[in-house]
């Protein structure tokens, strides 16, 4: 089973550079990189071919970025371009990873970061990547909704630039994924999946995939299919949910900002956007670590539950079909979650007698 290949030959760095000419960058745009992008598209080798269909499954797994999740791409863009106006201070509303993201990359560029994020509801390694870049973090006694509004109330009257995805460079960052997915297969996917939240993800991925089409790099464009955790699915419904809930707390959004292009993208592609239940994100959450090796966090076991749902629909007919999953953040961000649903480390006296007991093992 050959891997795809991987990005343009020779040395990387980082998104901006790789991809200069379909991004609103000058030369005289400060690049602020970490080197994010280049990550891997990983061919699935158990849930793909366990699967009924003929599912060519990959994961496009965004957890090697320099924060750990795909929020980098978009940032590179948002703090360069900041940087390039001469901003001093960013701001943002997160569940976590656009405020670890944002952190980081506002220290490299020298610039104070003020994160705004729901009291209670942030991962523990997300929320320790905020406060070792040198944020400002805020916890607001109130939802990702709640922070978003007083972040725009803000940005719009003061001096401080707005680095959500409601920031087009963040969405022109973000579509670098669709390239490096179609760069690697050497063609589009028939289906692209991923998990959706505030929406900018789903949104940047099919503005990537069309302008990769228009450009003649591709020929086709794929049904990009979204998945939102059952108490926090606005898209689903149709309208806002006033109190979101969700153990996937990265996405345990109620009013996306980027609703409009997220439906555009579903319809235009001729895609869907549907519901997943925590359990069954939880279930593809611990498939992929335990199955693939690959490391998630929770609210990224919400696409690959999705595909599974589908494909034990018989969605995906029998046709050979190519199937690209996001996994969208590195499982070490949320430390707690993996922890309290495996089980308990055994333990042992400082004897290998002892182990090999334990082990049952015989010469
Ligand atoms: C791991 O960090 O909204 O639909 O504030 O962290 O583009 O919002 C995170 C979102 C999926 C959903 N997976 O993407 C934030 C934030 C992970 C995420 C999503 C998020 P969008």
């Amino acid at each position: 089973m050959d891997e795809p290949r991987q990005g343009p030959a020779g040395r990387w760095h980082g998104v901006i550079e790789a991809y200069r000419q379909y991004l609103p960058v000058s030369d005289e745009t400060p690049v602020v990189t970490l080197l994010e992008g280049d990550t891997p598209l990983i061919r699935s080798r158990h849930i793909g071919p366990s699967l009924p269909g003929n599912i060519q499954l990959y994961f496009k797994y965004e957890g090697t970025n320099p924060t750990g999740s795909f929020k980098d791409r978009g940032m590179t863009m948002a703090i360069s371009k900041a940087k390039e106006e001469g901003a001093r201070i960013t701001m943002c509303a997160s569940t976590g990873n656009t405020s670890a993201s944002a952190a980081a990359y506002s220290a490299a560029a020298g610039m104070q970061s003020v994160v705004l994020i729901p009291e209670g509801y942030v991962a523990l390694g997300k929320l320790a990547q905020a406060l070792a870049h040198g944020a400002r973090a805020i916890q607001v006694a109130g939802n990702f909704d709640d922070c978003l509004k007083i972040v725009r109330d803000i940005t719009d009257n003061y001096p401080v630039t707005l680095v959500n995805s409601l920031n087009p460079y963040r969405l022109e960052g973000q579509k670098t994924a669709a390239f490096e997915v179609c760069d690697a297969l050497g063609r589009a996917p028939d289906f692209h999946v991923l998990p959706v939240g505030n929406a900018g993800n789903i949104s940047a991925y099919w503005m990537g995939y069309k302008e990769y089409q228009q450009a003649g790099v591709t020929e086709s464009v794929p049904h990009m299919l979204g998945w939102q955790a059952a108490g926090a699915a606005p898209l689903v419904l149709g309208k806002p949910v006033a109190n979101p809930e969700t153990l996937a707390t990265a996405i345990r959004i109620g009013n996306p900002a980027r609703w409009q292009e997220a439906a555009a993208a579903v319809e235009e592609s001729g895609g869907l956007v549907r519901i997943v239940t925590d359990d069954e994100i939880l279930a593809a959450y611990a498939q992929l670590a335990s199955q693939e090796g690959i490391f998630a966090e929770p609210a990224s076991g919400a696409g690959v539950a999705g595909v599974i749902k589908l494909a034990h629909e018989g969605f995906f007919g029998a046709e050979p079909v190519i199937v690209v999953c996001t996994v969208t953040g590195h499982g070490l961000k949320d430390p707690d979650r993996a922890v309290a649903l495996a089980p308990e480390p055994e333990k042992a006296p400082p004897q290998t007698a002892a182990v090999v007991e334990m082990l049952a093992l015989e010469t």
